[in-house]
């Protein structure tokens, strides 16, 4: 609802056309879940201007440690991720925070609670695991994995999904070398992570060196947050890997 003295966002009615007029076609009803994806996506595109900030994570010693690492349970890059996202947003606080609807009001929050972005039958949900800085990187792994196979098989809870901090969408086990992450609101950021490519890199005395660099790209909500302190967050979150 436009506010007095606001424009709103002064669309125009949507273009109707008769693609039938053009070619065979056929007309797909869009399920309950799917319309709500959309409804959601397209309010947060719509009301949070989004900033894209790009940057690589030198990830060649985590993957090696990883890939070397013999628990029972299966480590995976996302965990490390969760776990570096935490490190992030206790070096730079405004981005654990929610904006009010009037943005006149910024909460920050003192837990850290990550979201993550699953790929399911029935769409995108993005499940929350709560208090990552209190969980070692075998429990977040075990948690993303359990969750991964009830939002596939079962889908999950509202409550599964509610009260994040900041979300993480990882693509890179399909492809790409960056995207523009929808931030998941109330959060005021979230992580697009594509695939780690090897890289050569001018080493020691121009010794050629072969790096696994990892694309990271940080969409954040620019009411709250400056270019400068999304390059540093992207920074804290490639160091800490
Ligand atoms: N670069 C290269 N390889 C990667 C990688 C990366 N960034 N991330 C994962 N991989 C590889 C892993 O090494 C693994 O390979 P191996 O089996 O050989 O070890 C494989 O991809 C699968 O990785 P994984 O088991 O660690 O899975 P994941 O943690 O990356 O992802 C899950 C799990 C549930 C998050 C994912 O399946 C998913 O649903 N992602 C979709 C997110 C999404 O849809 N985002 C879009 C939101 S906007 O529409």
């Amino acid at each position: 609802m436009s506010q007095p003295g606001s424009p709103g966002l002064n669309l125009m009615p949507w273009p109707e056309a008769d693609h039938a007029a053009f070619g065979p076609v056929e007309t797909l009803p869009l399920d309950r879940i799917r319309r709500t994806i959309g409804a959601v996506m397209a309010r947060n595109w719509a009301m949070i201007p989004h900033v894209t900030h790009h940057d690589e994570a030198d990830v060649t010693d985590v993957e090696a440690r990883r890939k070397a690492a013999a628990g029972p349970v299966k480590l995976t890059l996302l965990a490390y991720l969760v776990k570096a996202a935490v490190e992030a947003l206790r070096a730079e606080p405004h981005f654990n925070a929610s904006l009010d609807a009037a943005g006149a009001n910024l909460t920050l929050k003192k837990y850290f609670h990550i979201g993550v972005a699953m790929d399911t039958p029935r769409g995108l949900m993005v499940p929350v695991l709560r208090d990552c800085d209190r969980k070692s990187l075998e429990e977040i792994a075990t948690e993303i994995d359990a969750l991964a196979r009830k939002a596939r098989e079962k889908g999950l809870s509202m409550a599964e999904m509610s009260g994040g901090c900041f979300s993480i969408s990882s693509l890179g086990h399909i492809g790409g070398s960056g995207f523009t992450p929808i931030i998941n609101a109330p959060e005021v950021a979230i992580l697009g992570v594509t695939r780690a490519r090897w890289v050569t890199q001018r080493g020691a005395d121009d010794a050629v060196e072969w790096r696994l660099m990892l694309p990271l790209s940080l969409s954040y909500d620019h009411r709250v947050i400056d270019g400068a302190a999304a390059a540093r967050f992207t920074r804290h979150i490639a160091t800490h890997l």
